[in-house]
């Protein structure tokens, strides 16, 4: 029984596995009862994932730190002759795939600035340099590489942006990489869908309409890909409600191409009642896409008794990956065409045009990242990014609604550690073990995955992706 009693609406809601509405989200953020907050979201995780927590061994390289934009919230980026900047050539970025490849790992994420000079050709030579390096060394690594800004980035590089239909040309870019062995795209880049924070913060990049056609496009090449929301600098807590909305129904679109049409649809002719949430939005727009019509049919993956589509059930599409090699070079790890994941980022003012601004606290965190349980319930996958929450902290978010902790990782650039003793710091490394020592602490069992969340099961220095049940 909750003690704030306006929950026990929501409560009935979570417990029927029916869709909550962005007034629903409103009340969650305000309520001073957060414990029975985060016991819902931690009920719908062991709905969807019981006592699973999943990480991966992984690597993050950026390619270079070169942008053309200059966003107030990054501490990462660099101008062309400042001191600290760098650009990979593709020596090194063999190199790097040859050590992940060494250590284990299954995946490369792969992120940059937007270079001004770099060649179109430049980007499907790295992706097909890693996938050429791994097999080479007798394995395979998924490459989840470019966010939706790099990517019409790159699609004006390669001149094939045209405003008046943009999708096309990002369709051709995607599929370019996605012949030289892209697997996914990252969920990086979304920030905060907002227009006003938009402009504010980050002017200059790609508004929410064009971010989410990049993600429908990669959908509907069969590309899986995450979500990322960046929280706690300048926006409202009811723009990320809006934010949620917008992938919730981007979501519903990408299920319902995969042909889910029947998991729990909340069956009404009311278009609120199909999509709750609607009524709830400030400006009364969504402003993507989605606003084109509401035929689309809510599909949650939460409600209790339900299985998970074919696609989102862990360890599905699976078979083998070791070292019998069943892929060629640039073909990629399989995918389906959905959103997999989102990722709650904690803005890290450190070094950034907002510094003076305080971040979001530890609890501001974990409930954040419970509602995004709670709203976002037809993504399977809920991340605690242990880079940028803390290890100490993604133990409770794996307790309150979080089911995956990233990976290993090793060095990470966009946001460093600013405790170390020589000054900040990108080698932000655990071992498999450390990982694994935190989840089960937290009271999980943990399960490596591969980057479209299949068991890894690793004989030796081979692994190959199973079935786990
Ligand atoms: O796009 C930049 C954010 C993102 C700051 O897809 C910041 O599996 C906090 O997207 N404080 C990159 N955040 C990270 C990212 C990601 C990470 C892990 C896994 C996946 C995945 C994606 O970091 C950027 C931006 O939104 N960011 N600066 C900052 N000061």
């Amino acid at each position: 029984m909750p003690s704030d009693p306006a929950l026990q609406a929501i409560r009935d809601k979570v417990l029927a596995g029916d869709r909550l509405t962005i007034a629903d989200g409103d009340r969650l953020f305000t309520t001073p009862d957060i414990w029975t907050v985060l016991e819902l979201a931690d009920l719908v995780r062991r709905r969807l994932h019981g006592d699973r927590a999943y990480y991966n061994i992984n690597r993050h390289m950026n390619y270079s730190n070169v942008c053309a934009l200059s966003c107030k919230f990054c501490e990462f980026y660099r101008k062309k002759d400042d001191h600290g900047a760098y650009t990979r050539d593709l020596a090194y970025v063999r190199e790097q795939a040859r050590s992940a490849v060494n250590a284990g790992a299954t995946e490369m994420h792969v992120v940059g600035g937007l270079h001004p000079y770099l060649p179109w050709e430049y980007y499907p030579q790295l992706v097909a340099a890693i996938r050429e390096e791994a097999h080479a060394a007798g394995s395979d690594l998924h490459v989840k590489a470019f966010t939706a800004v790099e990517i019409v980035h790159l699609a004006k590089i390669a001149k094939v942006y045209k405003h008046s239909d943009r999708a096309s040309g990002i369709r051709w870019v995607l599929s370019e990489l996605k012949a030289a062995g892209l697997g996914s795209l990252p969920g990086g880049g979304a920030e905060v869908f907002d227009d006003r924070v938009h402009d504010e913060a980050f002017k200059g990049k790609i508004r929410s309409d064009v971010w989410l056609d990049v993600h429908r496009v990669a959908h509907e090449l069969g590309l899986n890909t995450n979500a990322t929301i960046l929280y706690g600098h300048i926006e409202q807590r009811h723009d990320r409600l809006v934010h949620m909305e917008m992938l919730r129904r981007a979501q519903d679109r990408a299920l319902a191409r995969l042909g889910y049409t029947g998991v729990s649809i909340q069956e009404s002719g009311n278009t609120e009642a199909r999509h709750p949430g609607i009524e709830a939005t400030d400006s009364g727009h969504l402003g993507y896409a989605a606003d084109e019509g509401h035929d689309v049919p809510v599909i949650t993956l939460t409600r209790p008794g339900i299985p998970l589509p074919e696609h989102v059930a862990f360890g599905a599409a699976a078979h083998s990956v070791s070292s019998s090699l069943p892929h060629s070079v640039s073909s990629s790890q399989p995918s389906s065409g959905y959103f997999q994941t989102i990722i709650p980022l904690p803005f890290i003012p450190d070094g950034s045009e907002l510094e003076h601004l305080p971040g979001p606290t530890g609890l501001e965190n974990l409930r954040t990242l419970a509602i995004a349980r709670l709203m976002l319930d037809n993504i399977p996958h809920v991340k605690a990014f242990w880079i940028m929450q803390t290890l100490g902290m993604a133990q409770l978010m794996l307790q309150h609604g979080a089911d995956d902790l990233d990976g290993t990782v090793v060095w990470y650039d966009i946001t460093k550690l600013p405790m170390n003793a020589q000054g900040p710091s990108t080698h932000q490394e655990v071992t498999v073990w450390d990982l694994q020592r935190h989840i089960r602490e937290a009271g999980f069992t943990p399960v490596e995955r591969d980057t479209v969340y299949r068991k890894v099961v690793r004989d030796g220095k081979q692994y190959r992706a199973a079935p786990p049940f």
